[in-house]
């Protein structure tokens, strides 16, 4: 990557995005979030929520343009926003998600969602941290061992955000607040697969159990062929029992992600944004110190449209999304 985060291999970059705020563009933000922060007091109103898309218009071009690329024309499969608006100081990384002082955070917050609204409308999981719209990513004590954001000295193996899920979000976005010890995502993306080489035939099939026995069976890819997207979280998906050809499929996709696997290593203010079907993504191992100086990340998903997951949302604005309620079968 280029400047605010670094890659570890020197090879040809694959289609990373960057995006870079300027200075006199930065403090025109810090007004505006300043501003939106007094008018809405949360960055999960339901008012403010209505209008992100139209809050757009007051983004700096190159950072609407490279957003609205992204969503329409597919132009990366993830983009960097270095270098935001000046925020207040976030305190002490806590020790855990359900003690964070939300007050402290309204403006990093507000930032998050005017970027989001951009790729289409935030919502969140129920199953994850009591359905707050904003979620943290940070260790915890005692999950270290996790496949979560809350996990650290596991490798968080690559994968696509609620892969079980027909209806799972398009987007996600990942607001650096600190990662003084420069703890990389991972990313692999389509952009850099030698679809050539794969058995796009087997993968583009519904030869995989997503989950346990009793998961859907689905595609690893779907899509267009010279352009797929992806259904994958090889921790959690397998061929069916006796699919040699299929199994063969599925891990050299695998391979092929691990071979162009890069790391992004995100500065505080920075703004990675993941197209959830295109790219994959993971974190590297670390050992966390817990006293308040860890890596800590505050994370949105949004999908481009709301009406899919409206069974499991309590009413047509509700943003929870209750997944028992999505189950597919
Ligand atoms: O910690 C990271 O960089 C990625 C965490 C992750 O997988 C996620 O937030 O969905
Ligand atoms: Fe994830």
């Amino acid at each position: 990557m280029q400047s605010a985060s670094r890659t570890r291999k020197a090879r040809p970059l694959p289609a990373i995005g960057k995006i870079e705020v300027t200075v006199s563009e930065r403090s025109a933000l810090a007004e505006l979030l300043a501003g939106l922060a007094e008018r809405y007091h949360r960055a999960d109103d339901a008012q403010f929520l209505r209008t992100l898309a139209r809050l757009g218009q007051h983004l700096p071009a190159a950072v609407r343009i490279g957003l609205l690329d992204m969503r329409y024309l597919e132009t990366t499969a993830a983009t960097v926003i270095g270098h935001g608006p000046e925020l207040p100081d976030p305190g002490p990384t806590p020790g855990s998600w359900e003690t964070i002082p939300l007050s402290g955070l309204i403006r990093h917050d507000i930032w998050l969602m005017l970027l989001a609204g951009q790729l289409g409308e935030p919502l969140c999981w129920s199953v994850w941290q009591d359905g707050h719209l904003i979620n943290d990513i940070l260790p915890v004590r005692g999950a270290e061992d996790e496949q979560t954001g809350l996990g650290s000295t596991a490798q968080l193996a690559f994968h696509v955000e609620e892969a079980l899920y027909d209806d799972r979000c398009d987007y996600l976005l990942l607001h650096c607040l600190r990662n003084e010890d420069g703890i990389a995502t991972t990313l692999s993306s389509v952009e850099d697969l030698d679809l050539a080489a794969l058995d796009l035939e087997a993968l583009f099939e519904p030869r995989y159990r997503i989950g346990d026995g009793n998961g859907p069976v689905r595609p690893a890819l779907f899509g267009a062929p010279d352009s797929p997207y992806l259904r994958l979280d090889p921790p959690y998906m397998a061929a069916l029992h006796g699919d040699a050809r299929g199994a063969r499929a599925l891990a050299s996709l695998c391979e092929q992600l691990a071979d162009n696997a890069v790391d992004v290593v995100l500065d505080s203010g920075d703004v990675l944004v993941i197209d959830n079907f295109r790219a994959v993504h993971g974190r590297q191992p670390f050992r966390a110190r817990y006293d308040g100086t860890d890596r800590w990340l505050r994370r949105c998903t949004t999908a481009r449209d709301l009406r899919p997951t409206r069974v499991a949302r309590d009413g047509a604005e509700g943003r929870v999304v209750d997944l028992e309620m999505l189950m597919p079968s």
